[in-house]
């Protein structure tokens, strides 16, 4: 409730910012997309990490709030990097109470007018969660979001839930492949086999793979081996200010 009352104070009073964490094409390394991750630092709690208040504005209902806040920001940002970001998408992390409130779908082509962005250019990163909840309502957000173009992208790919039928249910661009399969690869055969299997799946079903929670050279290559799309991991780049993202465009990350 504390941090509730902190969080609610701190949207107006512009404490929060984005940081971007690149995503970097395997083959080239070139950026592709950048993940936006919202941070707060609190005069008074200092730094509080998402882990810990995204869960309490979800419980809340004030994550509709922030992730409108986190959105508009993103779309923003994107638009003022011009020209200097080329093609480059911003993928924009949608809690599950956000996506089905009201008017979301309206609110997206709304940013995407607004700020002339083209929609390809934008991808919401939704949890299995969303899609296994899913009644009447979030399958017409879903489909309204698929025609307005923006693209879906399924975080944490893995660590949900053991129903795939989803996957054909929904139109997914991308399956980010959760941190937790990457970590093992060099060392476990029984991993790298499970990624490879997910990678293919991925592959044949027409999606693009992003590999998270990339740390060593040696996991970019058992990925690149793999035919995994695309990297983010530390091993690319950590999280970095806006500022730092139109140089990462012209000479990688
Ligand atoms: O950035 P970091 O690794 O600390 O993020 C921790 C968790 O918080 C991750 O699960 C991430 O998806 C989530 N997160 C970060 N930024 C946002 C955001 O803007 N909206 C939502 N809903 N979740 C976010
Ligand atoms: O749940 P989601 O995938 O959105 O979480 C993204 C979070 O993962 C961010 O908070 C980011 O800081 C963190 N992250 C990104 N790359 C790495 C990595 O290579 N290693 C670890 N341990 N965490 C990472
Ligand atoms: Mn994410
Ligand atoms: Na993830």
């Amino acid at each position: 409730v504390r941090i509730d009352a902190a969080l609610r104070q701190a949207l107006k009073a512009g404490e929060l910012h984005l940081l971007y964490q690149p995503i970097v094409a395997t083959a080239d390394r070139r950026l592709r997309k950048v993940e936006a991750l919202v941070r707060w630092h609190s005069p008074t709690l200092g730094s509080v990490p998402p882990d810990r208040f995204i869960p309490v504005a979800e419980e809340s209902g004030l994550v509709v709030e922030l992730g409108a806040w986190v959105l508009g920001e993103a779309c923003r940002q994107l638009a003022a990097w011009g020209p200097a970001a080329g093609a480059l998408a911003v993928s924009v992390n949608i809690s599950p109470r956000q996506l089905t409130a009201p008017g979301f779908a309206a609110q997206v082509r709304q940013l995407l007018d607004s700020h002339g962005i083209a929609p390809q250019r934008l991808e919401l990163e939704l949890t299995e969660r969303v899609l296994i909840d899913e009644g009447q309502h979030t399958r017409e957000v879903l489909a309204h979001l698929s025609q307005i173009g923006v693209r879906i992208s399924l975080d944490d790919f893995g660590t949900g839930y053991s129903s795939l039928s989803y996957l054909t249910q929904f139109r997914i661009d991308t399956l980010k492949i959760d941190r937790s399969f990457i970590t093992d690869i060099e060392h476990c055969p029984r991993s790298t086999n499970l990624v490879t299997t997910i990678v293919r799946m991925g592959l044949s079903l027409g999606m693009e793979l992003v590999a998270e929670g990339v740390e060593t050279a040696a996991q970019a290559e058992a990925l690149a081996e793999m035919g995994c799309h695309c990297l983010q991991g530390y091993v690319i780049s950590r999280p970095v200010a806006a500022d730092a993202v139109p140089a990462m465009v012209s000479y990688g990350a």
